[in-house]
């Protein structure tokens, strides 16, 4: 794998493309047009899009200026991996043949330059999570996407319109993303003790770096507030700030 590598996460590309959504494109654009001059490899950690459910035959429309960026950038040699979210976990051949290199549909490992890498999207992680993990089998089960690909397009839309809407921001209070801290660091622990280097989640829209013993953890951020990114240059992880850096 190239380095350097880029992580994004929960950038929750919307439906609607009005003026908010145009700017927040366009600082993912500009951030790919660094990329294209560092080259290297750029890993999206899941919720790229805020609902994508690919029905055969069919793209969304709302994403193809993101396609033809994709695009642009496997041109120029860059790329891409993409790891399903919560908000994106429906890909089909579009995606998986035509936009990215390689999709992960459940947590995987990779390594670069002799570092192990655990990643994950993160949604279902924490051990108070039970309800969500349920629902998660159902909505990935093969029965309910074979149910929900019957739906009428219009309707599929819509009713992810209405469902999305709640990934948007994290304005969880304080003491929950606490909570939300000493878990993931915990679970981080585990996999430094199996040998990782780092561990890489988004879905908590944290956006914070914790060292742990001799591994790191990066909880990316999420794409509305402060846009933020995580990169690693061969030999080291850092957490940037897309307004610092781009
Ligand atoms: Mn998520």
């Amino acid at each position: 794998m190239n380095t350097p590598v880029y992580f994004i996460s929960d950038i929750h590309l919307k439906l609607s493309l009005d003026k908010d959504e145009k700017e927040r494109r366009s600082k993912l654009y500009r951030l790919f047009d660094k990329i294209l001059d560092t080259g290297g490899t750029c890993i999206f950690v899941g919720d790229l899009f805020d609902f994508y459910f690919e029905y055969p035959n069919i793209i969304p429309s709302s994403y193809f200026d993101f396609f033809d960026k994709a695009k642009m950038l496997r041109e120029k040699g860059i790329s891409l991996y993409f790891f399903a979210g919560n908000h994106d976990y429906w890909v089909g051949d579009h995606i998986k043949n035509h936009v990215m290199d390689k999709v992960y549909l459940n947590d995987d490992q990779i390594e670069v330059n002799g570092k192990k890498f655990y990643l994950t999207h993160g949604d279902g992680l924490l051990s108070w999570d039970h309800g969500y993990r349920l629902l998660k089998r159902v909505i990935r089960s093969k029965t309910f996407i074979w149910l929900f690909r019957w739906l009428h397009p219009t309707i599929g839309y819509r009713i992810a319109r209405i469902i999305s809407r709640s990934g948007e921001y994290n304005n969880h209070k304080e003491d929950f993303n606490e909570d939300v801290r000493i878990e993931l660091q915990q679970i981080a622990k585990k996999h430094f003790e199996n040998g990782f280097d780092y561990m890489i989640t988004g879905h908590y829209h944290l956006g914070e770096m914790f060292l742990i013993n001799e591994g790191k953890l990066a909880v990316l951020g999420d794409w509305f507030h402060r846009p933020s990114y995580a990169i690693f240059d061969g030999e080291d992880l850092e957490l940037r700030l897309w307004e610092n850096d781009v």
